[in-house]
């Protein structure tokens, strides 16, 4: 029921996934402050909890994708295979959860709608979609980056006849056993859908847009014995995850990929295919593979003459084969490409015969074949990083918005602050680091734990970052980005992939080390860039 009377608190975490079930616990547990946390979601785990389509894998390697923090968590938690499953990660969240007595601090089914800085107390009042009022001195946005649901505008979908899901909003108990079903969209979620569900469905039709390149993910069991010697070496582990480029576990390579034979390149290549995993395909194999043309045409010639070796079908697999740079998200699957040999499996290229309807029935494409299906599947993605954010109604210093303020493109100090909007902190807002994500979120809610652990001990009313320290570090990501092929190909990663949004950077493609170090000098400096208003002189 709605409070009648303002809740009055020192913090509130928005969001319940890997980063706000951490920064709770931290803000909580550590600091002893009186926090809650609200999701808008029925149940915790964020990206865990929406994303139950058939298929769901995390492709960080299983001992990576979890929280470093807890030693003894760590030593408990067991895996079974190379890579964990949408219900085992979810557990895993369910468990931390429980095993830091969260729950009771978590609101579920609130929206956040509105957030505004009340310059006058400098304290945040936060609306939600359930009526309630609270006010905190600090708000921590957990949003997630791939969480706001990308759902494709078409015409006629109010005529059509069958179910539509998109793959970050899957119900619970949808049966597609028999049925024709049609995917749309081939990223990382669209392979996992496609190949999961092909062998069970009556039909399958994938309506590409964009052919992929993709290297097998390598799903296999793996020991007890593996599993003990990586917990043995558990402290080594994460010390190179921390202070590595994208934090999936292996060394990046610094071997230019022409600087060797061709004979070589390819054996690399193989020894990578066989082995699996797209960021390993990406930054093991050679290290300019994402910077330098060649190498990039070497690495994207290598998997089209996988795509003609393994898809029978000649014209689907010049449908299927890439032409342009590989430089999105490194994809991986679990047997992509093989799919399409199956009789119930359909490539539709919606590039050269785009959608022109939805029917009753199902897709009219422009040659006007009416694809009849039963369900549709938007596999479409998502509004990265700022998407949450920017359907929000939140308001800072002066009453701007964080649509005005972002209007060129969502800003950051750090990936953890923006100017104007005192004692907000972001968990991955934009320009944070591009990696295996949880040992980014795990840095970015330590620093900003001891930020506020420091600032309540020094009585400070309002941290923000300056102005200018915000310009600076979106520069720093610009010019990384400028050194990468990643700006010269359109996805998620640049916000390319929604109509109408402004193509900026929203990474730091600097790496985790780099990062890290960079958080840890602002801090050993006084917190660099930072406005600090003290409450009352320190005498
Ligand atoms: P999320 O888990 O997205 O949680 C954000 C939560 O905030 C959501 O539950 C949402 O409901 C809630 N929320 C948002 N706005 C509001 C609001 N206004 N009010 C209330 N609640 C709100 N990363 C990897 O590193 N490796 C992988 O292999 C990998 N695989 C992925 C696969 C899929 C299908 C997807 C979608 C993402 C994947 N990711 C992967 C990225 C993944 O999102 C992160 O690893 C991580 O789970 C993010 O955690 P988070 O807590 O920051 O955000
Ligand atoms: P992605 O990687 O953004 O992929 C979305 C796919 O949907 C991609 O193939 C898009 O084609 C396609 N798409 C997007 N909008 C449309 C419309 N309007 N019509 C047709 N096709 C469309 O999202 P994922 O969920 O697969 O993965 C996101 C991240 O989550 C992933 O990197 C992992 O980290 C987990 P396009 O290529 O843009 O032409």
């Amino acid at each position: 029921a709605p409070a009648t009377s303002p809740a009055e608190l020192d913090a509130v975490v928005v969001g319940a996934g890997f980063g706000g079930i951490y920064m709770l616990h931290k803000l909580r547990n550590e600091l002893g402050l009186n926090v809650r946390a609200f999701d808008r979601a029925g149940g915790v785990g964020g990206t865990w909890y929406w994303n139950r389509y058939p298929g769901a894998l995390s492709d960080t390697e299983s001992y990576l994708y979890r929280y470093s923090f807890d030693e003894e968590l760590l030593n408990e938690w067991d895996w079974t295979h190379k890579y964990v499953t949408q219900p085992e990660i979810l557990k895993y969240l369910e468990h931390v959860v429980d095993r830091y007595d969260l729950r009771k601090d978590i609101q579920l089914n609130t929206g956040i709608t509105s957030a505004r800085y009340d310059e006058s107390t400098n304290r945040w009042i936060i609306g939600t979609d359930t009526g309630e009022t609270i006010t905190a001195k600090y708000i921590v946005n957990g949003l997630g980056l791939l969480s706001a649901t990308n759902v494709p505008n078409i015409p006629g979908v109010d005529t059509f006849g069958g179910d539509i899901y998109h793959s970050g909003a899957w119900p619970q108990g949808v049966d597609l056993t028999g049925k024709r079903v049609g995917v749309m969209g081939t990223g990382s979620t669209g392979l996992q859908i496609i190949t999961a569900i092909a062998p069970k469905v009556g039909h399958l039709t994938v309506f590409q847009r964009s052919p992929q390149y993709s290297v097998p993910v390598g799903n296999t069991t793996v020991t007890p014995e593996y599993v003990a010697s990586v917990k043995k070496d558990y402290g080594k582990i994460w010390e190179q995850v921390r202070g590595s480029g994208v934090a999936f576990g292996f060394e990046e390579s610094t071997v230019p990929a022409m600087s060797v034979s061709e004979t070589e390149r390819q054996a690399v290549f193989q020894k990578a295919w066989e082995e699996g995993g797209g960021f390993r395909f990406m930054f093991n194999t050679f290290g300019d593979i994402a910077m330098d043309r060649d190498a990039n045409e070497a690495a994207a010639s290598f998997v089209r003459g996988k795509i003609a070796e393994i898809v029978k079908d000649p014209e689907t697999a010049r449908k299927l084969t890439p032409t342009d740079l590989y430089a999105k998200r490194p994809l991986c699957d679990s047997g992509y490409y093989a799919t399409f040999n199956r009789d119930n499996v359909e490539l539709v290229s919606i590039k050269e015969t785009p959608i022109v309807e939805l029917t009753p029935k199902g897709i009219r494409t422009s040659d006007g074949v009416e694809h009849e299906i039963d369900v549709l599947i938007f596999a479409t993605g998502f509004d990265a990083v700022d998407g949450n954010y920017t359907r929000m109604d939140i308001r800072g210093r002066g009453g701007e918005t964080i649509q005005e303020h972002w209007q060129d493109g969502p800003t950051s100090y750090l990936g953890v602050t923006t100017a104007g909007f005192p004692n907000m902190f972001m968990i991955l807002g934009p320009n944070g680091p591009f990696t295996n994500l949880p040992p980014s979120i795990e840095a970015q809610v330590e620093w900003i734990s001891r930020l506020i652990k420091d600032a309540e001990s020094g009585e400070v009313a309002s941290v923000e970052p300056t102005a200018e320290a915000e310009e600076a570090w979106t520069r720093t990501c610009q010019e990384i980005a400028d050194m990468t092929l990643f700006p010269k190909a359109d996805s998620w990663i640049f916000g390319a992939n929604i109509p109408g949004k402004k193509k900026t950077v929203m990474f730091y493609l600097g790496g985790l080390g780099n990062y890290r170090n960079k958080l840890a000098e602002v801090r050993e400096a006084g917190y660099e860039g930072f406005d600090l208003k003290v409450l009352a002189p320190v005498e």
